[in-house]
């Protein structure tokens, strides 16, 4: 799964990500996509590497996307924007990383993006009916899913010039279908960081109703950085000070997690504590397959245990004593969180 951070010049985004992946800074001024895998913090899977001491501990991970800054200024840079954006047709989400710190106002820039996402977006869908008001006339195999597609079309291009989203207009499994392969940016999830200054991390930022139901998250990217360089031991003491228990940035890839739809199943054993990433509502015997082919193929059944009962009785023999182990079938929904044993005959 990959997310795409992205945001006006200068807002952050590098800096977040360093601070998330332990990775250096790109030179300034940088204007390639760096790639980084950022691991999943989760407090469950260090609760039970304590308990398993294993050789490993393995957690999940999301790829994120350093995409270089947008301006909206002039043509050169409205001409790297849309070249940008045609490379973010093919990402799962974006988080969109907004400057609210310098006296900059980051609802205005919020408005500025969504707009030109909905550019982006009408350009494609126009393209598209051209080419498929010429194609619909001539007979073949596709002419009724090419008229389907041309109506839905047509129907997209009056939903962006309302400036609605294309996520606000389609209503079903098939429509979805049809336009699924292009991407559309206003289709992705999206999740929100308002990067503010260091002082101002209280402070209610309104990004007015384009923000509504989107999940968003205010840190300061530049201190979550020198956190992250700090030891562990000094890390305790500087947060002490500063009066803050937890590290926004791990919130924020927890967020990220989320707003694609992930969930964890976990493993354990002497070898490897593991966390597993799982769309949510795959079943038990597509979670095996993740693991392994082979124990889809052979599956027989899933031996969980939920971590909350894991941890209120202290181990597997305890949670089996007190009846808290269930044997799941091929169907059983996974859940967050749930400790997973598959048992499989190949
Ligand atoms: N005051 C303050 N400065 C910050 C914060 N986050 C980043 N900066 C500074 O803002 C500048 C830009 O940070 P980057 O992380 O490079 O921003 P970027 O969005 O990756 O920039 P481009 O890739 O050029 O668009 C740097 O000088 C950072 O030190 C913050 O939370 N508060
Ligand atoms: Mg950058």
């Amino acid at each position: 799964m990959k997310a795409a951070l992205i945001g006006m010049m200068q807002s952050g985004k590098s800096t977040l990500l360093s601070a998330v992946s332990g990775k250096p800074m790109p030179a300034a001024g940088s204007v390639n996509i760096e790639e980084l895998i950022v691991p999943v913090p989760d407090e469950r899977l260090d609760w039970l590497t304590d308990l398993y001491k294993p050789k490993k501990t393995v957690r999940a991970t999301i790829d994120c996307l350093d995409l270089p800054g947008l301006a909206f200024t002039d043509e050169s840079s409205r001409t790297a924007a849309r070249r940008l954006f045609a490379q973010c047709r093919t990402i799962d989400m974006f988080v969109v990383v907004l400057k609210a710190f310098d006296g900059n106002d980051p609802a205005r820039d919020l408005v500025d993006l969504k707009t030109e996402f909905i550019l982006s977006d009408l350009e494609l869908v126009l393209t598209r009916i051209e080419k498929l008001e010429k194609q619909v006339h001539k007979p073949s195999k596709t002419q009724a899913k090419d008229k389907a597609e041309l109506a839905l079309q047509i129907k997209l291009q009056d939903a962006l010039e309302a400036e609605k989203l294309v996520s606000s207009v389609i209503e079903h499994e098939v429509e979805l279908d049809l336009i699924k392969s292009l991407g559309f940016l206003t289709m992705k999830p999206m999740m929100v960081v308002i990067n503010a200054d260091e002082n101002e991390l209280d402070k209610q930022f309104d990004l007015g109703p384009l923000a509504e139901g989107i999940e968003t998250i205010t840190l300061c990217a530049s201190l979550e950085h020198e956190l992250a360089e700090l030891d562990e031991e000094s890390r305790i003491e500087f947060m002490a000070d500063l009066g803050i228990t937890d590290l926004a940035a791990a919130r924020f890839v927890q967020s990220c997690y989320k707003t694609l739809g992930l969930i964890s199943f976990l493993t354990v054993g002497k070898d490897e504590v593991r966390a597993w990433p799982l769309q949510a509502g795959t079943s038990a015997l597509d979670a095996a397959g993740k693991i392994h082919s082979d124990i889809k193929r052979g599956f027989i059944r899933a031996e969980t245990i939920s971590y909350a009962d894991m941890q209120e009785y202290g181990g597997e023999k305890e949670c089996k004593a007190a009846g808290k182990t269930r044997l799941e079938g091929k169907t059983y929904v996974v859940a967050d969180g749930d400790i997973i044993n598959f048992r499989f005959n190949v």
